[in-house]
């Protein structure tokens, strides 16, 4: 007899196998696909259909998560008055940053990506996307309840939410201002909820560059036992 998980309420799975030679191709294709994503820091002021943005979030939202309580949220700034005050509250972080709380050693490792307190884009992107951890979770009668391993859950869905923006030809942007409490002030986002990253997307500006940065070759990162 074979043993089957045993959850109280199962479907029959959604499974399609592939042959071996399909799997290969796919994977490769894939890895050469998301080798070509690079974070981008100069964007287009174009737009982007919303439609684009909702289906990348639903991506995300899949995301496998603790106890499958979904500790996320997602919220998707257009408005250029939101956009403004956010840039505002970033960059004088940012400024605090780079002038006074960053170790000299942090700073030199930040050189060769050309950084400073100058954010723009928060304001040129199309799309801003500040995504929350629910450090608990607050139920229909306002009750409390745990939630389980969040920062993990929401780090694998903004991994997956970069990975479908750049397959449908979105760049994006991670950005971390440090502290970032002002965006739940900035979105009116409730006190269980703890900024995670701000995502910028959108095209990136016409003759756009980016830093001549190498990944780890294989061999740097991965043992096979
Ligand atoms: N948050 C700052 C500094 C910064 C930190 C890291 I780690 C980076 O990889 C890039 C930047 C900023 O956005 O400029």
């Amino acid at each position: 007899m074979i043993l089957l998980a045993k959850a109280v309420n199962s479907i029959a799975l959604d499974f399609e196998e592939m042959a071996p030679e399909l799997m290969r191709e796919r994977s490769q294709a894939f890895a050469e696909m998301m080798n070509r994503r690079r974070t981008v820091r100069d964007f287009s002021d174009r737009d982007i259909p919303q439609e684009i943005i909702e289906n990348a979030i639903k991506t995300a939202g899949s995301a496998p998560n603790g106890a499958n309580l979904q500790p996320w949220h997602f919220v998707v700034v257009k408005n250029a008055q939101i956009k403004s005050k956010i840039r505002v509250a970033a960059e004088a972080e940012e400024r605090e940053f780079y002038n006074r709380r960053a170790p000299d050693e942090w700073l030199d490792r930040l050189a060769p990506l050309g950084t400073d307190e100058q954010k723009p884009f928060l304001e040129t992107a199309p799309y801003l996307i500040a995504i929350f951890y629910q450090r608990h979770g607050v139920d229909a009668d306002g009750q409390k309840f745990k939630t389980y391993y969040a920062p993990e859950s929401v780090g694998i869905a903004t991994g997956m939410l970069i990975a479908a923006l750049h397959q449908a030809g979105v760049a994006t942007l991670t950005h971390t201002p440090s502290p970032m409490g002002f965006l739940r002030d900035i979105l009116n986002r409730p006190v269980n909820e703890t900024p995670f990253l701000l995502l910028v997307a959108g095209y990136p500006e016409t003759d756009a560059r980016v830093p001549d940065l190498k990944r780890k070759p294989l061999s740097d990162i991965l043992t096979v036992i």
